[in-house]
């Protein structure tokens, strides 16, 4: 079958899901392919943490009705190092705050309204080839039970996250990839336990990173700093748990509440960039081009900043007829994705232990007594916390 569209979008993410919906709103036409089943999208637990400007925009794009109901408004977060616990004040530092709320809810939220609205998602697609990227009309080939389809397209959206075919069908002599990899990796829990404190817990602890997050008045979120080769199957719960009472300790008045462990992972850790971001007419947003270690739980709120970006710049090109905004579309996208990258680094470095000179963990110590003793730093970790500006909501 041969489909035709203005904008042909590989993946089913925060990125790809949320460009389809802008550019339907701008009365552009999308098709998403996917690889994965509706289910798997909607299951998948990832990020929690939705920055003021990724909220206000879901909220213009009208999916945003059931967050509204269910997510959880923080307006802090706590450092706990050395015995301290210091609260960062976003409200009073920033004048906002951020929104907890499950990945796998914005995706459902994203699903359901886009299918209702008529607007094709079509999801097991095997073998998706993006072809002719350099040409006036690409076109993406794939597969969807058995048989061999075709959609020809204006715009290639590459929004497929790190894993993808997008980044390694261009060329690789058109890129260049700036990286770092950090000697450690998250093990995350999912737990049926009340979180045990009303905001976002970073711990920083001699035995390793601990944080302390939530998806709802019910279940709470944790991750423990381990090794990138740690092998999953060495972390029986009740370690997970003890190591967690010992790294998250925050004296006689605050205790730690368990229960039972509904899923649990090992994430590794990465900073990734690939410059530009853009090939022909294959556009690539979110993971695809960029990943931030999770410690400033930024990637899925970059990769709505993207296709805020990419979404503008198609507007400009279908209904003013230019194509200025699309040229410029990776150096806009990349001072923002530089800015992220410097903050997530930054926050990782701050909080992880590892192996290095007792001089590095003294200034780590330093770093954190700055963050919470001088306003100006405070506010330096806040403004970033919460969202840079999004303009042109
Ligand atoms: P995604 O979400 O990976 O979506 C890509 C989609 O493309 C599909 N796909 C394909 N489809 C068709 N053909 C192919 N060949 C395909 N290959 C892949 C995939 O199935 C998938 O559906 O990328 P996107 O849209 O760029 O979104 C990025 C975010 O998902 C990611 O940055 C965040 O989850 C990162 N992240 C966090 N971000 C935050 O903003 N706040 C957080 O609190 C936060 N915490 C986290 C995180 C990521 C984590 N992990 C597991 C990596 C915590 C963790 C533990
Ligand atoms: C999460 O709730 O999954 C989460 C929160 C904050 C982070 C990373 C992950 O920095």
């Amino acid at each position: 079958m041969q489909y035709r569209t203005q904008v042909g979008i590989v993946g089913a993410g925060p990125a790809g899901l949320v460009l389809s919906h802008l550019l339907h709103r701008a009365g552009i036409s999308s098709i998403v392919l996917e690889d994965r089943t509706r289910q798997h999208c909607e299951e998948r637990i990832r990020a929690g943490v939705l920055e003021h400007g990724t909220v206000a925009l879901l909220n213009a794009l009208g999916v945003g009705e059931r967050m509204q109901r269910e997510a959880l408004t923080h307006y802090g977060i706590e450092l706990r190092f050395c015995g301290q616990r210091h609260r960062i004040d976003f409200k009073d530092l920033t004048g906002t705050g951020i929104t907890v709320y499950g990945q796998h809810e914005v995706i459902k939220d994203l699903i359901r309204h886009r299918l209702e609205h008529g607007e094709p998602i079509l999801f097991e697609v095997r073998d998706v080839r993006p072809e002719g990227i350099d040409s006036e009309s690409p076109r993406i080939r794939f597969r969807q039970a058995g048989a061999e389809h075709e959609m020809v397209c204006d715009f290639i959206g590459g929004c497929d996250g790190f894993h993808g075919v997008c980044r390694p069908s261009i060329p690789a002599n058109a890129l260049t990839v700036l990286e770092r990899n950090y000697p450690y990796a998250w093990l995350g829990i999912l737990a049926d336990a009340p979180p045990s404190s009303e905001e976002l817990i970073y711990a920083y602890h001699d035995r390793g990173f601990a944080l302390h997050s939530m998806r709802s008045p019910e279940i709470t979120r944790l991750y423990i700093q381990c090794h990138p080769e740690e092998d999953i199957a060495n972390w029986p719960d009740d370690r997970i748990w003890s190591e967690l009472q010992i790294r998250l300790a925050g004296g006689l008045d605050w205790k730690l509440t368990e229960g039972h462990v509904l899923q649990k992972g090992i994430t590794g850790m990465r900073s990734f960039v690939v410059e530009p971001m853009q090939f022909g007419r294959l556009y690539l947003a979110g993971d695809a081009a960029h990943i931030v270690p999770p410690t400033g739980a930024k990637g899925l709120n970059l990769a709505v900043a993207d296709v805020l970006v990419l979404s503008r710049a198609l507007e400009a090109y279908y209904h003013a007829g230019r194509s200025d905004l699309l040229q410029h579309y990776s150096e806009t996208c990349l001072r923002r994705v530089w800015r992220v990258q410097r903050f997530s680094w930054w926050m990782t470095s701050m909080l992880h232990r590892h192996e290095a000179s007792p001089f590095d963990q003294r200034r780590q110590l330093a770093e954190l007594d700055y963050v919470c003793s001088s306003r100006a730093a405070s506010q330096s970790l806040a403004e970033n916390y919460v969202g840079l500006p999004l303009e042109g909501i």
